[in-house]
């Protein structure tokens, strides 16, 4: 078992993974940058070593920085959390070249599940469900015209090296097709050096559900089922929930046998996220493979209690998974709170925190590394808690959602408090019956006087 795990990365998730540890009775080393000094990670880890200035180029994306951080502190392994270096098949690499186990994918897997149209076809291979399009990527325009017209439009362009949204484009006639293609494949270029472009008949209004999974080093894997991830704004999730008010139990045992096919196909090691797109029929079709943790991983621990953490670090220290697929208990949601006005376009709200009163009580989880007094430097994602509420039913779920951000207090900033709260009373989102284009007719009612 590893003895001194440096976390690369900050705010909750690092927070988050030096409990685990500490539970573990694993050494903690925290790395921050100058603005990050008071942060509590910092204050939580055995030990913490400063990597740079704010910019994050300069410090939790500085690999020499982080390994340095890693050598000098005799780090055994690195768990580089989400966002930042976690799906970097170069930092992989390089933390394997230098003898420190990288908790996370290999550097192959990375690159194979990063480049969208090959993680597609691996996918076709396995017989997992795919969107019906070309086979690898475009050659051309007239490939792209002939193929469209055979599948009949709306299509979806897509970058083979995008993902989450970037370098996509929606083409629902003929006549736009030529300026899109041309425009996404320029603009993929110039974004990842990759322009890379293939096409799928596009699924309208779909969901976004996405199968938990985990991979051992003896080629074993299982599931921890569902979340849907269906409201999300400008490809940002906002809030979560397991399980999903579409799923049915013949759908799960599909998609949940699909998720662990995939896995096992590609010998996956470690948990990883199968996102599925779900059309109205309740078809599924592989979208992507995500190699790291997800923000979202609490709300699959609270109905299976579980510590995914814990599985990762056991996983990537040759320890075998127990090989059964686990099914909600119970109904977890996940609220992200971030700093930002939603009265105001939800445009970004850093500053100092000068009140903060959590919410508590049963069924009650707050992932967050705020504090009252702290300063939200601007630099980072302005995600700063992930409020969680676990019941036996989704409605009792909700309902104390709507109790514990009712008890939420965070003066000094703007925060999307009062977004969720009205969420919670959406008609179509308290009957379940939500896709992935809810947010674009959401409006937010005006702010009452006490919100001021
Ligand atoms: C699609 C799609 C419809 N049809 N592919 C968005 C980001 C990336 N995960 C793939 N995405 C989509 N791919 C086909 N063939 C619609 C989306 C999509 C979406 C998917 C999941 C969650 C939110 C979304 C928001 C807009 C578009």
């Amino acid at each position: 078992m590893f003895k001194k795990i440096l976390i690369a990365n900050r705010g909750e998730i690092a927070l988050r993974v030096i409990r685990t540890c500490k539970e573990m009775g694993i050494k903690t080393v925290a790395v921050y940058s100058k603005a990050d000094e008071e942060s509590l990670h910092v204050r939580f880890a055995d030990e913490a070593v400063c990597i740079g200035p704010a910019p994050s180029k300069d410090s939790y994306l500085k690999i020499s920085n982080i390994i340095a951080a890693a050598e000098i502190t005799n780090a055994d392994a690195i768990h580089p959390g989400y966002g930042f270096l976690s799906e970097n098949a170069n930092f992989s690499r390089i933390c394997k070249e230098h003898g420190i186990k990288f908790i996370g994918a290999g550097p192959e897997m990375i690159d194979r599940m990063g480049d969208k149209a090959s993680a597609k076809a691996t996918m076709k291979e396995a017989g997992v469900p795919t969107v019906p399009g070309s086979d690898g990527l475009l050659e051309s325009i007239e490939q792209a015209r002939k193929l469209a017209k055979e599948m009949g439009y709306p299509v979806m362009l897509k970058a083979t090296a995008g993902g989450g949204g970037k370098g996509m484009r929606a083409v629902w006639k003929e006549e736009n097709l030529q300026k899109a293609f041309e425009s996404a494949k320029q603009e993929a270029g110039a974004s990842f050096g990759n322009d890379g472009m293939y096409m799928e008949k596009l699924i309208e209004e779909p969901r976004h559900i996405e199968i938990q999974v985990v991979g051992d080093q003896f080629g074993n894997a299982c599931h921890l089922s569902e979340r849907d991830c269906s409201v999300q704004r400008r490809h940002q999730k906002l809030t979560e929930e397991t399980p999903s008010p579409f799923m049915t139990d013949d759908l799960r045992e599909k998609m949940g046998k699909a998720a662990v096919r995939a896995a096992e196909y590609i010998k996956y090691e470690g948990a990883g996220t199968v996102e599925f797109l779900v059309d109205k029929h309740r078809n599924f079709y592989f979208m992507e493979m995500n190699t790291r943790i997800q923000v979202e991983h609490p709300i699959t621990e609270q109905v299976i209690n579980y510590d995914l953490i814990r599985e990762q670090i056991l996983v990537a220290a040759g320890v075998p998974i127990s090989g059964k697929n686990y099914f909600p208990k119970l109904h977890s949601i996940e609220c992200r709170i971030n700093a930002e006005d939603p009265y105001n376009d939800f445009r970004p709200s850093p500053g100092r925190i000068t009140t903060l009163h959590a919410p508590g009580g049963h069924g009650i989880r707050l992932d967050t590394h705020v504090y009252s007094g702290y300063i939200i430097p601007p630099n980072y994602d302005s995600m700063i808690a992930k409020l969680i509420t676990t019941a036996q039913t989704r409605e009792e779920a909700i309902n104390k959602m709507k109790r514990a951000l009712d008890e939420f207090v965070i003066e000094g900033i703007k925060t999307t408090i009062p977004f969720h709260r009205q969420l919670m009373d959406h008609p179509d989102y308290v009957a379940g019956n939500y896709t992935t284009k809810f947010m674009e007719d959401f409006q937010m009612e005006p702010k009452e006087e006490e919100d001021e």
